[in-house]
């Protein structure tokens, strides 16, 4: 009987504890795409932001992840002001001096608007224009620049639109510089939470699906060629996908001039690695199982040459987007979709080497510190270890990269967006 009991009692704890859940998206985040239902019950109504106030920002600009940093920005600054954030304009290409070249993309083409509120239910919330009663004219409100625009006045003007006179407008419209370049005044783990409820869009997140298993389909002929010690099944099958390598080579010649400069500012000179460099590092990675595809995340078009295919180590096998016979899915998509590819193939990866410097590659292991997390690994110092991650631009052990995870504790988000020489592989769990 008493046992029973107990059994009874576990059960109705569990069950609560499942449905009083903070954040109600994790556990369905896992198996994200597959079976997704939307959910609104009215119980949340009162929650998280208010739903008539809203926030408008400039729009959003420059590469694929200073425009996530730019929207996560947006959004926590709606948060602060208890306000639904309407969701912003994205922009396609990469030119930024031309504006009539930006070419604005709705969010919703890129990332799944209802699933974005589901996930980041209670948080924050992002709205659409049509939400608007359109009864007054929205506050404008503009954002002040310049060195004495410092952190802390760019805070109080924040806190002076939470008081009535500016509070009682239905829509504060931020005018002047876009969100990558306001203050930050929000920790590393608000933007984690944001950034994990951006998930692409089904078309999209189709099309880096059949890149990865594209890679695996390689991997998995190299492997038989060879005699790789399989753990097989009853039935010949294998459980374990094959592994793959994910390397962003940051080597385009915009970035080339961008780090030389970057470098000569600091004073440090750990920022560029030339593919030679590269290369070297990646084959000092230990615990590797060999032959392995190497993915080399590069914008094909700003290359200066063709040969990164040649002077890699045996065993490991380079392929870009045209070797690789995926530029089909690509060329059909502006320069933002192509880059949000690569970020999902990246972010899978079962090693990832990136630089420290680039924003691209720092959002990449953010993401993927927050499924080791999730995985419950404490620390990634250890050989082999999945979803291990790298910096090619610094010097590790063994003469191979540094080991890279994201510090998620860390107050705000100065080094992923500006890019660190400071990276380790110890990460603070007290954080979640
Ligand atoms: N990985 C990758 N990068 C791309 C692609 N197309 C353009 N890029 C690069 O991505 C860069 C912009 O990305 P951004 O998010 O700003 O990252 P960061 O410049 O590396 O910090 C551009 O400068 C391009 O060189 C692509 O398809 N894949
Ligand atoms: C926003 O305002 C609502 C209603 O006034 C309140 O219940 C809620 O807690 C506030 N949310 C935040 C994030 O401050
Ligand atoms: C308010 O204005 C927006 C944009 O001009 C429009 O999309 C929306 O339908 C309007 N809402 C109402 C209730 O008229
Ligand atoms: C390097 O990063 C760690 C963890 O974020 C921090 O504690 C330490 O102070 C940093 N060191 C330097 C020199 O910035």
């Amino acid at each position: 009987m008493i046992c029973r009991f107990f059994v009874l009692a576990i059960i109705i704890l569990v069950f609560r504890t499942v449905h009083l859940s903070p954040f109600p998206g994790f556990h369905w985040f896992q198996q994200r795409g597959s079976h997704w239902v939307p959910t609104s019950t009215a119980s949340n109504l009162q929650l998280g932001v208010r739903r008539d106030k809203f926030l408008e920002v400039p729009q959003i600009i420059w590469g694929l992840n200073n425009q996530k940093i730019a929207l996560a920005r947006a959004i926590l600054t709606a948060r602060f002001l208890n306000r639904t954030l309407l969701m912003p304009s994205l922009s396609a290409s990469l030119f930024y001096k031309e504006i009539d070249l930006l070419e604005p993309i709705s969010f919703d083409k890129l990332f799944h608007f209802e699933k974005f509120n589901y996930l980041c239910n209670r948080f924050v919330r992002l709205g659409r224009y049509s939400d608007l009663s359109n009864q007054t004219e929205p506050f404008e409100l503009q954002k002040g620049s310049g060195r004495k625009w410092t952190k802390e006045r760019d805070l109080s003007q924040l806190k002076q639109c939470r008081e009535y006179s500016i509070d009682r407008f239905e829509v504060i419209r931020i005018a002047g510089k876009h969100p990558f370049l306001w203050h930050d005044h929000w920790p590393v783990k608000n933007y984690a939470k944001i950034f994990e409820c951006l998930v692409l869009v089904d078309e999209i997140e189709n099309e880096a699906m059949k890149v990865i298993s594209r890679i695996r389909e390689i991997g998995t002929k190299a492997r038989s060629k060879v005699d790789v010690a399989e753990e097989f099944n009853s039935d010949g099958s294998v459980d374990q996908p094959v592994p793959y390598i994910a390397v962003h080579m940051r080597i385009e010649k915009d970035w080339m001039i961008h780090c030389k400069k970057l470098e000569q500012k600091s004073n440090i000179n750990q920022i560029c690695s030339n593919k030679e460099e590269i290369m070297e590092r990646v084959a000092h990675i230990t615990g590797l199982q060999q032959p392995v595809v190497v993915y080399l995340a590069v914008a094909d078009s700003l290359l200066e040459d063709n040969s990164i295919l040649s002077g890699w180590k045996d065993g490991l096998l380079p392929y870009e987007k045209k070797r690789l016979r995926v530029w089909e899915i690509y060329k059909k998509y502006p320069y933002l979709i192509q880059s949000a590819i690569d970020y999902e193939v990246c972010s899978r990866a079962d090693v990832f080497v990136g630089n420290s410097f680039s924003t691209f590659s720092s959002i990449i292991v953010l993401s993927r510190t927050q499924k080791l997390i999730g995985l419950g690994i404490t620390s990634a110092c250890g050989v082999g270890v999945r979803f291990a991650s790298y910096a090619y631009n610094i010097l590790g052990e063994s003469r191979g990269p540094k080991m890279w995870m994201t510090d998620m504790s860390a107050p705000s988000l100065q080094s992923i967006s500006y890019g660190t020489s400071n990276v380790s592989c110890y990460s603070n769990w007290k954080a979640r």
